[in-house]
């Protein structure tokens, strides 16, 4: 990283105009010194030429005259040093001085803002090229001149005063923040929104194979994260308006009762929410990958998901649909259902391994110990085929009663969803998964809540979409749990009638 570049703006006077006004004086004052000195002494030569051969009593007027010019050009000289002598120690101090507090306030300023980062894991991430960068380029609201170091500097301490058209930009704080800014990675250079920079990073990828379910389940998720956290105090937002744009259009789709398109990108853009608990400092902005499944096809995507070098979880969807031994139990129902239902197409063991193969290639293995990254496993639609029966709900309270140190419905829906796994024939998968990270639990959910159909309009009403999305923040310590009994409030609540849930939750509150 280079912590100096040429900017397009001024230094700052004590670091470069003020030594060279210094220089420019002393050189000149004594040139033009030399210049007028001379003028006195041309003077006495001509006189002494000129009455050279003169009388005595002349000569001797002459030399009187010609030794008061001799001392006027002499005084000349030495009021010129004395002058330049007084100027040069005069400026020489204030230089030094100025120069010395700016360097000190660069200093703390500069180490002030390195700990604060570091302590909070503040870095700029593109979530367009998922590259990092020391800092972004920083547009002159004037003339658009590109700043790639706006930071404390000798351009300046706390503005930089942009060269081209002579316009102060803040290096700091909410002054910065206002500027527009782009990716500082040459092939990039797209726009990056507010969020980026201002808080901890939190980077969660989906994984999971075509038609899996990973986009419906995300929004859906999303929208009652924020509807049940924003509710308990947290300032959640999104930080680039285009994002919320797409979040705001896929939502009035589910509202509408239909399902969300295929992801068209292979290589995700991430979107950025910005969440802040009620008493924090810092925000946490968490960028939430959702590739499309070929991301997953072959291996040769595995080297553009370079993002999986910053990961704080995983996301692992999986649909019971796509598992060989579910798919033939249920052959006739699901080939009834097909269009609806959309099974995924892709092995769920082939997903893991390409899943571990962006790992590994981002970050390396973790050969001795297993990998600590937080891994939630979800089993997506269990609105269809009796599944919410098999590992939903109801069959959590049944565990739950025949067990009594299972104590939280999150656990026996852990288990249920693990001995569903195991009992499909993907016992291979969860001993690997198991074998390869420290954190794993598992999840049974439905995004949509029942079967997508043309002639069905209503809301989808989603069935514990977002407890996975809400175990990966509060394992990455950006939020912590809810009490269970406004978990269970929100969490039934349809779309429309998100607001009475809410008011549910706040009298719950309250009291
Ligand atoms: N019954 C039911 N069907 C679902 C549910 N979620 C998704 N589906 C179906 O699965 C299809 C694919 O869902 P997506 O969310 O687009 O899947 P994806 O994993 O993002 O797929 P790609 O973007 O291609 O990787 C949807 O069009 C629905 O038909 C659900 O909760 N219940
Ligand atoms: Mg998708
Ligand atoms: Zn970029
Ligand atoms: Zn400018």
């Amino acid at each position: 990283m280079k912590l100096y570049e040429i900017q397009p703006a001024y230094k700052i006077y004590a670091f470069d105009r003020g030594w060279r006004i210094m220089k420019y004086v002393s050189e000149n004052l004594f040139k033009r010194t030399d210049v007028s000195a001379r003028w006195w002494f041309d003077k006495a030569k001509y006189l002494l030429n000129r009455f050279s051969g003169s009388e005595w009593y002349i000569k001797y007027c002459i030399y009187v005259v010609v030794g008061g010019l001799g001392l006027a050009g002499g005084a000349q000289y030495v009021s010129a040093m004395v002058l330049v002598a007084l100027f040069i120690a005069v400026q020489a101090i204030i230089l030094s001085i100025w120069a010395t507090i700016s360097s000190v306030l660069m200093g703390i300023l500069a180490g002030a803002n390195f700990v604060y980062a570091r302590f909070y894991r503040i870095f700029y991430r593109c979530p367009d090229c998922h590259k990092e960068m020391p800092i972004p380029v920083y547009i002159c609201p004037t003339c658009r001149t590109e700043h790639t170091r706006l930071w404390p500097s000798i351009y300046g301490v706390f503005t930089h005063r942009c060269i081209t058209c002579e316009t102060k930009l803040a290096t700091l704080g909410a002054g910065r923040k206002k500027l527009a800014r782009i990716c500082a990675n040459a092939d990039c250079r797209r726009p990056l929104n507010e969020g980026v920079g201002a808080g901890t990073n939190l980077h969660v990828p989906i994984v999971g194979g075509p038609s899996t379910g990973k986009t419906n389940l995300i929004v859906m998720a999303t929208h009652e994260f924020l509807q049940r956290y924003q509710t308990a105090g947290y300032a959640i937002s999104f930080t680039d308006t285009n994002h919320q744009r797409a979040f705001e259009e896929n939502m009035a789709r589910l509202t509408q009762g239909r399902a969300l398109v295929k992801t068209p990108d292979i290589v995700p853009q991430a979107y950025n929410l910005s969440i802040k608990a009620p008493r924090a400092l810092v925000p946490t902005i968490s960028y939430v990958y959702d590739a499309a499944g070929e991301a997953f096809n072959d291996s040769m995507n595995t080297e553009s998901q370079s993002y999986y070098k910053y990961i704080d979880g995983i996301l692992f969807v999986i649909d019971p649909t796509a598992i060989p031994t579910f798919h033939n139990v249920h052959e006739g129902t699901i080939n009834l259902l097909q269009d609806s239902l959309r099974p995924g197409t892709l092995d769920v063991m082939q997903t893991y391994e390409r899943m571990k193969e962006m790992l590994q290639a981002s970050i390396g293995g973790h050969k001795s110990r297993r990998d600590p990254h937080p891994i939630a496993v979800v089993i997506t639609k269990v609105d269809a085929l009796d599944l919410e029966q098999e590992i939903g709900q109801p069959a959590a309270q049944a565990l739950m009663a025949q067990n009594p140190a299972i104590t939280s419905e999150e656990d026996a829906i852990s288990t249920l969803a693990r001995d569903f796994l195991n009992n499909y024939g993907l016992d291979n998968f969860v001993r690997e998964l198991e074998m390869s990270f420290a954190n794993v639990r598992y999840f049974s959910c439905s995004a949509l809540g029942r079967l997508p159909s043309l002639t069905d309009s209503s809301s989808f009403m989603p069935i514990r979409a977002a407890e996975p999305l809400i175990w990966l923040l509060a394992q990455a310590k950006a939020i912590k749990p809810l009490q269970q009994t406004i978990r269970t409030t929100s969490q039934l609540a349809p779309i429309g009638q998100a607001a009475q849930a809410q008011e549910a939750m706040q009298m719950q509150q309250r009291f």
